[in-house]
């Protein structure tokens, strides 16, 4: 099982720290593609050593690659919102995670879309019994 995660990089690394625990938790799962998501270090304007059209090919290669889609949405994104759609387009699974709790409201189009699973969740434990659920109904 190939799971490709998407979570906020310049629309903010707030919960950079969750990404890496979600992403934790997945990884029992399958192949996460996307760990580097977690990384506390990853520069917020971008790697020097990697231009966007790589960044961009490569991620979306990855989608395509990928048997299912799980993105944290709380962080609004615009990258994380592009993957989804362009998930969709190629008839991928979407779980989105999202804390109900935030403040943020999440956009129409992802609260919207008949193609995409959403969970709320408040706490850590609460998302990984999420992901356990729906993972297990395989
Ligand atoms: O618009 P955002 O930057 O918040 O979009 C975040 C999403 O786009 C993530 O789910 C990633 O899959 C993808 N993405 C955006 N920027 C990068 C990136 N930048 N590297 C990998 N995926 C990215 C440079 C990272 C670098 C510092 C290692």
């Amino acid at each position: 099982m190939k799971i490709y995660f998407a979570g906020s990089i310049r629309g903010g690394r707030d919960d950079a720290d969750l990404y890496s625990e979600i992403i934790k938790h997945l990884k029992q799962y399958g192949e996460v593609l996307t760990e580097h998501i977690g990384d506390k270090a990853l520069e917020v304007l971008g790697e020097n050593t990697m231009n966007d059209t790589y960044i961009h090919n490569r991620d979306l290669k990855w989608i395509l690659q990928s048997d299912i889609v799980v993105a944290e949405v709380t962080t609004p994104s615009l990258g994380v919102g592009y993957e989804i759609g362009r998930a969709i387009e190629n008839n991928k699974r979407v779980l989105c995670l999202y804390r109900s709790k935030s403040g943020k409201k999440l956009s129409a189009m992802i609260a919207g879309s008949p193609d995409i699973a959403i969970e709320e969740y408040k706490t850590l434990d609460e998302a990984r019994e999420i992901i356990d659920n729906h993972f297990k109904k395989e």
